[in-house]
């Protein structure tokens, strides 16, 4: 059994989503913010964004959608989850082995040196743009996956190898609409497992899986793993 999350999975634990109503993409150009061309161009900008957004996950806590999927995992012994999220909830909830396809926006890593570190969720927010270097002296950025940059490939070989040995796939508040992660579904089809698709409105994928609920992951998940 695989899951695949999105950020409609951390919506009811008051993290905005991407697209659609109150959707990050609504008031934020992802071009200005999310791609390495923004960041060479406007390090403060984007490192005074991504600030705000810890800021707002660090009020957060998990909800009943991400604890019913540690449930999954100590239960089911061939289990995978991947996560396009980089909000750190499932980590939170208690989910141990989670395939993190967009990184982490808890850690920073450097442009110089490739060190990575790891910012401690809820108390390790800062403010001063000046701390954003390294020991080395170079240029920290947030450790996630921008548009146009390679998915980590441990990350997304794991998701492939699961989904091509999957009876069964979750997908679980995503639009969908980004590649490669929104692949992964037509591949488990291919390779014929079952489809439900969890989401609070339909979407493109609705038509083609094999069960779609409509409603909050916080309410659908824990009755669908009971
Ligand atoms: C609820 C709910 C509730 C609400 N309960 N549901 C093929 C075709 C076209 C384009 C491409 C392609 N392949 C690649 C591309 C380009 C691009 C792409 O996909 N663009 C599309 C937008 C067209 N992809 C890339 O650039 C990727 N990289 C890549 O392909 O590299 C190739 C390469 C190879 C070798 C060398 C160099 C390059 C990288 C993509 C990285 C995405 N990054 C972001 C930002 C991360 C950092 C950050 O957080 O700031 O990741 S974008 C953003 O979208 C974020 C998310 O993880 C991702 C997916 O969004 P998600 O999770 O689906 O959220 P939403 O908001 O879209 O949907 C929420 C859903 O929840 C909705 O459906 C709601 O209804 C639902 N919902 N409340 C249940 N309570």
């Amino acid at each position: 059994m695989v899951a695949l999350t999105g950020a409609g999975i951390s919506a009811e634990s008051g993290i905005p989503t991407f697209r659609g109503a109150g959707g990050l993409w609504r008031s934020f150009r992802p071009e200005e913010l999310a791609t390495p061309g923004a960041f060479r161009r406007n390090p403060d900008l984007v490192w005074e964004w991504y600030e705000w957004r810890r800021g707002v996950i660090a009020a957060a806590q998990p909800n009943a959608g991400h604890f019913a999927l540690v449930e999954l995992e100590r239960t089911k012994h061939a289990f995978t989850m991947a996560t396009q999220n980089v909000d750190g909830l499932h980590d939170l909830a208690g989910s141990r082995r989670i395939v993190k396809l967009h990184g982490d926006i808890w850690i920073d890593r450097c442009l110089a040196c490739g060190r990575e570190l790891v910012r401690e969720h809820a108390k390790d927010t800062y403010q001063h743009h000046s701390e954003h270097r390294c020991g080395c002296g170079g240029l920290l950025r947030p450790g996630l996956v921008w548009f146009g940059e390679p998915l980590p490939e441990n990350a997304l070989s794991s998701a492939e190898d699961a989904v091509r040995g999957a009876d069964l796939v979750l997908v679980i508040g995503t639009s969908a609409a980004v590649y490669p992660a929104a692949g992964l579904v037509p591949l488990a089809r291919q390779s014929g497992a079952r489809v439900i698709e969890v989401n609070l409105e339909e979407t493109t994928l609705s038509a083609e899986v094999d069960v779609s609920l409509r409603g909050k992951s916080g309410d659908i998940l824990p009755k669908l793993i009971a």
